[in-house]
């Protein structure tokens, strides 16, 4: 029997409601949940195809795992002792240190519930305030800005207002791939209005800067002087709102005195940009009735990221685009529940619902709400130098939950070196596979997406629940339990530590995340975020809710500020002087590439989810590095070479793509790919851990490196057919004795490893071999050159190809993969495979890229409609293309358009 359970897609803020459907305890389908407000019943690629990504449990972590000594292996155990454990290590490190010698690092991707559990114990309980969260990589920059400037974190904005604006400012914010749900919602705006305008700030041409009104292709990295000159523009031009200004805001005098310094013609010379587009954009934002600036990590990811959000905020309060329909400053959240961790304060700057840890009376409150005393007052350690205090030694335990450090903070090898040197690390992971857990001496299986219930926060302050579909697998536990059951034994130990008498009342007297909700309500009340009024019940009844929602309110709160009364004490908005200041790490002579990073569409941060869906790879199979076709022909460089990506913290090898979307001097790379599917960590081997000096959040997207051709002569291409889960949990461990492999998964079922060194490796081509289950015997086809150091390999099942491994010379790879995915029986005798001519191998059989993911629909398809002038109507009608999820309009728009310039 078919059951439906509502619930929230795990993957990015926008917070779209599901339906799951489950049979015999499997989930086997989804839909988009009609009545949610987030999307009114749409997914994007990455929504649906969730229930692939939780269809089978390999490559899942199902039991706890431990090791005592470092240099031996760990081993499955049960929890109760793997429980013990972790609380007995951390109890002893805690009273040998002191507790700032433990540290928590966790994640934006927890449920508040979780959060909530991980918070108390870290605040409550060790008394250290060394919790920070990966959102520390991605938020921070926005909340600092958001308190300094508007008195409370927190976006004064909803999605309604997207419907609403006239003017759309996206800066640093590739929202066709980042926020699809919420980029359909403009879309139709825009088609029912076409006056609205949109102006993109990215340094790249993204699927939203190709459809703007106005692409502003700045310099990486120089918003700042971009915001302070259309102010400049602005003031000069009279065009703002005195009244706003002289009855709402403060130190207006002191901002128009900075940017007295930024005229548009200075400004756009920074931003590498038209004086006159600077001076479109600034008029277009001031005399629209309403503009919205949507914002990402292109703001956050920097060295002066505070200062991004903060020049952009003055636009907003010197025209009074705010408190508003339709206007506002909308930090994007990156992460499903980055504001609940903000709520609940889980990071090294926050206590509990919006409170200060350096304010005396904040800990009071709190200290009197959870019934403690001597709350600590020492600031914890933000993400960056926590790993930096392990790898100096003053942090001696970290416990990780659900983030992936060692693929996703920047400069991994002094993550890697502060892991190696920490004492005791725990590792709470839902799969087995990432590149942190084999730093883990404790490894916890914690139950995922499906499998776990709780609420979460959405970019507009709307709390969702997230419910259970199934049990988790194997002995999997949600975060929260796991959390708690440590409190609990932690709490024993140090008891009998100070002889307590046993009565006393535990701190985690939690059965259910019910119980941790309204404990964390009790704490919000008479906050700026008051959830007084709102209880599992509530969301119940009413379904998902944007605080505040105090004791009395019937229903959430859309906008802030609506009457011009901030957050801050005197309720006037602040305006703050942000002078442009250069990227942490300029290029030069020895590093003359701006390296940016960033998100592909159909992939999820270390992929350790959205890479369990084979489909999920058609739009971008590979991990490649992207440069301007002029300076790689510069360079002598060719589309599909190998290139070596160096910075001062370290290198990687990538094959090179070409593309007009990068300007010159600057290359990207997508932050996906790690040591799951590379012989290196991925491009964060290359990223430099600068940070901002108000937010501690790292400059990610931008560092200086030098690319050259990789010298790496000896090739090897090999490809099989199975269960690519499988085959890629055997292959990974391999790859990084090569100096270049990579994992692609071609097709449904298809594998191909490409890996490439200084000289040929007979041994590892064997293990390869091996690791890809290629047989040997009779369905196994051979030829060896060793004179010209050729190998090739031939797996047979019947008359067809399931599998090669070609060496040396690979130059049939292409046909070969075609001749797997075509499943076509071989004519003739095997041996032909390897006489056909060197012309029919040469042949560049690619694969077409596939842009439609619903429909299957690929670009080569997509260009011939084109060609034969179909219309995006006419393609949707004959091909089907962007007719389901339609997060593949974007981009068959930008080939239209592409095709009408040229
Ligand atoms: N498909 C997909 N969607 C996701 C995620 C995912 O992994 N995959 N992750 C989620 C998370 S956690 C987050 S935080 C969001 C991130 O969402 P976004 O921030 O929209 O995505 P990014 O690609 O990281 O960066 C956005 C853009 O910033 C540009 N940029 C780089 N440097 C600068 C600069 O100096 N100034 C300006 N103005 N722009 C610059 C880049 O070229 C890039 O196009 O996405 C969320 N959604
Ligand atoms: N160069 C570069 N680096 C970046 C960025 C960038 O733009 N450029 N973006 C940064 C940003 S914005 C972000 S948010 C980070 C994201 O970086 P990470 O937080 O490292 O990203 P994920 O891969 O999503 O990590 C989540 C982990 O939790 C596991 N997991 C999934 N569900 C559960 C669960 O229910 N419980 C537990 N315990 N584990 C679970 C997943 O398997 C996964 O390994 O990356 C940052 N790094
Ligand atoms: S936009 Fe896509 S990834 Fe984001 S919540 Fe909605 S379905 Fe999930
Ligand atoms: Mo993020």
């Amino acid at each position: 029997m078919k059951t439906v359970t509502r619930s929230t897609c795990c993957y990015c803020g926008v917070g779209c409601g599901v339906l799951v459907e489950t049979e015999h305890g499997r989930i086997t389908g989804i839909a988009g949940d009609p009545d949610h407000p987030a999307n009114f019943g749409r997914l994007c690629t990455k929504g649906r195809t969730l229930p692939l990504t939780a269809s089978s449990t390999t490559g899942r972590a199902l039991r706890p795992e431990m090791r005592v000594t470092r240099d031996e292996p760990r081993q499955a155990t049960d929890w109760a002792s793997a429980l013990d454990h972790v609380a007995d290590r951390l109890a002893a490190i805690i009273e040998r240190d002191g507790p700032d010698a433990v540290a928590l690092y966790i994640s934006g991707q927890l449920l508040t519930e979780d959060y909530y559990v991980f918070n108390k114990l870290a605040k409550g309980l060790i008394r250290t305030n060394n919790i920070d969260t990966n959102s520390r990589l991605c938020m921070s920059s926005a909340v600092t800005a958001y308190k300094k400037a508007l008195g409370a974190d927190g976006p004064p904005t909803c999605y309604e207002d997207l419907e609403l604006a006239q003017t759309v400012l996206f800066a640093g914010s590739n929202m066709p791939y980042a926020h699809p749900v919420l980029f359909r919602r403009l879309e139709d705006a825009k088609a029912k209005n076409p006056d609205i305008k949109w102006i993109v700030v990215d340094p790249r041409r993204t699927d939203a800067a190709a459809l703007a009104d106005l692409h502003l292709a700045i310099e990486p990295g120089t918003d700042v002087a971009l915001f302070n000159g259309m102010l400049h523009h602005l003031i000069w031009e009279g065009a703002l709102d005195r009244a706003f200004i002289a009855a709402h805001t403060a130190d207006f005098d002191a901002v128009k005195a900075l940017v007295r310094d930024y005229p548009p013609h200075v400004a756009a010379k920074i931003c590498g940009i038209d004086e006159r587009d600077l001076m479109q954009a600034a008029d277009w934002f001031a005399a629209s009735p309403a503009t919205l600036s949507l914002y990402c990590m292109g703001l956050n990811q920097s060295s002066h990221g505070t200062d991004k959000n903060l020049a952009l905020i003055n636009l907003h309060l010197a025209t009074a685009q705010i408190g508003k329909p339709g206007a506002g400053p909308f930090s994007l959240t990156g992460q499903p529940n980055a504001m609940g961790g903000r709520e609940v304060g889980g990071m090294a700057t926050m206590l509990a619902a919006h409170r200060e840890i350096g304010n005396a009376e904040h800990r009071a409150e709190i200290e009197a709400l959870w019934g403690v005393s001597a709350l600590s007052d020492r600031p914890g350690l933000p993400a960056v130098e926590m790993f930096d205090a392990m790898a100096s030694g003053k942090i001696k335990a970290i416990w990780i939950a659900c983030t992936n450090p060692v693929h996703s903070m920047p400069d991994i090898a002094r993550v890697r070196q502060a892991l190696a040197k920490a004492e005791f690390v725990v590792v709470q992971e839902a799969f087995a596979q990432t590149d942190t857990v084999p730093y883990a001496d404790v490894l916890l299986p914690a139950a995922s997406w499906g499998e776990k219930a709780g609420t979460v926060t959405n970019s507009e302050r709307r709390i969702s629940r997230v419910r259970a579909a199934v049990e988790p697998p194997g002995e999997a536990r949600p975060d929260w339990w796991i959390a708690n059951e440590v409190a609990l034994k932690l709490e024993q130990r140090f008891r009998r530590a100070a002889q307590d008498s046993a009565t006393t009342r535990t701190l985690f007297p939690f059965a259910s995340p019910q119980d941790v909700f309204d404990e964390h309500r009790l704490l919000t009340i008479g906050r700026d975020l008051d959830i007084g009024a709102l209880s599992y019940a509530t969301l119940e009844q009413q379904g998902p809710t944007q605080w505040p929602m105090p004791a009395g309110a019937h229903e959430g709160t859309a906008r802030r500020y609506t009457d011009g009364t901030f957050a801050t004490a005197d309720g006037r908005a602040r305006f703050l002087a942000t002078p442009y200041l250069p990227v942490a790490e300029p290029t030069d002579a020895r590093y003359p590439f701006h390296l940016l990073t960033g998100r592909l569409r159909d992939q999820w941060h270390g992929m350790s989810r959205t890479g369990r869906a084979d489909a999920l790879f058609a739009h971008t199979p590979e991990a490649t590095l992207v440069m301007r076709p002029g300076d790689a022909t510069r360079r002598g460089l060719e589309e599909g070479q190998l290139v070596t990506v160096t910075s001062r913290r370290g290198k990687l090898v990538l094959p090179l793509q070409t593309s007009d979307d990068v300007a010159p001097g600057t290359v990207f790379a997508a932050m996906h790919w790690s040591g799951q599917y590379l012989s290196s960590g991925g491009i964060n081997e290359a990223t430099i851990g600068a940070v901002d000096p108000y937010s501690a959040q790292p400059e990610l997207k931008h560092a200086a490196v030098r690319i050259e051709q990789a010298d790496l002569p000896w090739r090897l291409v090999a490809a099989r057919r199975g269960d690519t889960l499988a085959l890629r949990a055997a292959v990974q461990p391999l790859l990084a004795e090569r100096r270049y492999a990579s994992i692609r998964i071609e097709d449904e079922d298809l594998i191909v490893i490409s890996a490439a060194d200084t000289a040929s490796n007979a041994d590892w081509a064997d293990r390869l071999h091996d690791a890809l289950d290629l047989p040997r015997g009779d369905d196994l086809l051979e030829y060896r050159d060793a004179r010209r150091g050729r190998e090739q390999r031939v797996a047979w099942l019947g008359n067809t190809i399931d599998g090669f491994l070609l060496s040396g010379d690979t130059q049939g790879a292409p046909a070969l993969i075609e001749q797997i995915r075509s499943a076509q029986p071989w004519q003739g005798p095997r041996h032909a495979i390897f006489l056909r001519g060197d012309d029919a191998s040469r042949a560049q059989v690619r694969k077409a890229r596939i842009v439609c993911n619903c429909k299957q629909v690929t670009q080569t398809q997509i260009e011939s409609a084109i060609a034969a002038r179909a219309s995006l109507e006419d393609m949707k009608a004959t091909l089907g293309c962007g007719t389901v999820c339609g997060s593949c309009v974007p981009e068959i728009k930008r080939l239209l358009n592409a095709t009408a310039v040229a």
